[in-house]
């Protein structure tokens, strides 16, 4: 039978073995956090891996912290060759949902016969941290879609054209780097057959390619992403859908609908109409001042939209819009490729 002492110090013990293992695991945690906020710009893993580390430092009880010192650990300092080996953001993320993966699975172990309810918090956070990491990696992987969204400026919208394929090559040979393909009639068939065709361009030109509202299409063309209306198929469902390596974006014009989009890990926000458009007669022009006040704290992309031509574009800059995205300017120019030309000329403006 073990004495009194034995048994304190078996429990010391194993109170060190969770009090490393919660500070190890939230190290890890908050180096996923950095790097989906830094890396990515993500808020919505930042909120996830942010609350699993509350979590974890709530539990990191008095009587844990309190055995740190009160037996030596004899490996203190031990490093592995692999953690200096480690370079891309990629090996980081790996090891560290690793790590943390470990620490979770030490802790959920040795938690069990004195605290189960911090076990089973360990085991369900290790399960979610499996999915995370796939998450994370594929962020990484994104073949640089989202780079492309923040480097340019000028964002092109299709309206149906008997020669839309030639007005497209046209804008891309112009330096075009985002094209929307929008359709709101005709047969699924065709659309298809079409979206395909122009995804095809876009990729001889390493441009964007996205589909309006239908997830059905943007699937099956395999376009880099999606753009939505608040009616449409909502972002959590088109996120399941298209994955974390695409791209979706969200047209909103209030403060609700913009913190919903962002809230819900979008991509890129269009707002507007910032005038009167002939292509949303429906809809009542936002003007400069108030998309300035919804914009003012935005750290993602966003487009100005509605309205937008080659004679507005210096006044756009001049009030700070950086990005624009416009329909009838290019569709229905008499030479697209000189009139793109001109625009991007005015948006690489400095002001
Ligand atoms: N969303 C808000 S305004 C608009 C859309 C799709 C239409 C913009 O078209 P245009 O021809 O560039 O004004
Ligand atoms: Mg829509």
């Amino acid at each position: 039978m073990q004495n009194s002492n034995n048994r304190n110090e078996e429990d010391l013990r194993v109170y060190q073995i969770i009090d490393a293992n919660l500070d190890r695991a939230r190290e890890g945690l908050r180096v996923l956090e950095d790097w989906a906020r830094f890396g990515f710009g993500k808020n919505d893993f930042v909120a996830k891996i942010k609350n699993y580390r509350q979590i974890l430092g709530k539990n990191h009880l008095g009587i844990y912290k309190q055995s740190r010192n009160q037996i030596e650990d004899q490996c203190k300092g031990l490093t592995h060759q692999e953690q200096s080996n480690r370079k891309t953001p990629e090996q980081i993320i790996s090891s560290n949902a690793g790590r943390v993966q470990e620490a979770l699975r030490v802790i959920e172990e040795f938690s069990r016969l004195h605290n189960q309810e911090l076990s089973k918090i360990a085991s369900e956070i290790r399960y979610e941290i499996y999915t995370l990491e796939i998450d994370l990696l594929n962020l990484s992987n994104s073949n640089g879609l989202e780079e492309i969204l923040k480097e340019n400026d000028l964002y092109i919208i299709t309206d149906p054209k008997e020669n839309l394929l030639e007005i497209i090559e046209d804008i891309l040979i112009a330096g075009v780097k985002i094209i929307q393909h929008r359709f709101k009639t005709g047969t699924d068939k065709d659309n298809l057959e079409e979206a395909i065709h122009i995804k095809n361009l876009c990729k001889r030109y390493n441009s964007l390619f996205i589909i309006n509202d239908r997830i059905d299409i943007a699937l099956a063309s395999n376009a880099d992403g999606i753009h939505l209306g608040q009616d449409d198929i909502d972002l959590k469902t088109a996120r399941k859908l298209l994955g974390n390596s695409k791209i979706i974006g969200i047209s909103a014009n209030n403060e609700i609908d913009i913190s919903d989009a962002l809230k819900k890990g979008c991509d890129y926000i269009g707002i507007g109409p910032v005038f009167e458009t002939a292509t949303k007669k429906d809809k009542k022009p936002l003007g400069i001042e108030k998309i300035k006040t919804l914009t003012k704290d935005l750290n993602i992309p966003w487009f100005a939209i509605g309205g937008v031509t080659k004679k507005n574009i210096s006044y756009l800059k001049s009030n700070g819009f950086q990005k624009v995205a416009l329909v009838s300017e290019l569709m229905n120019s008499e030479d697209p490729k000189e009139d793109a030309i001109i625009i991007l000329k005015k948006l690489s403006h400095e002001n």
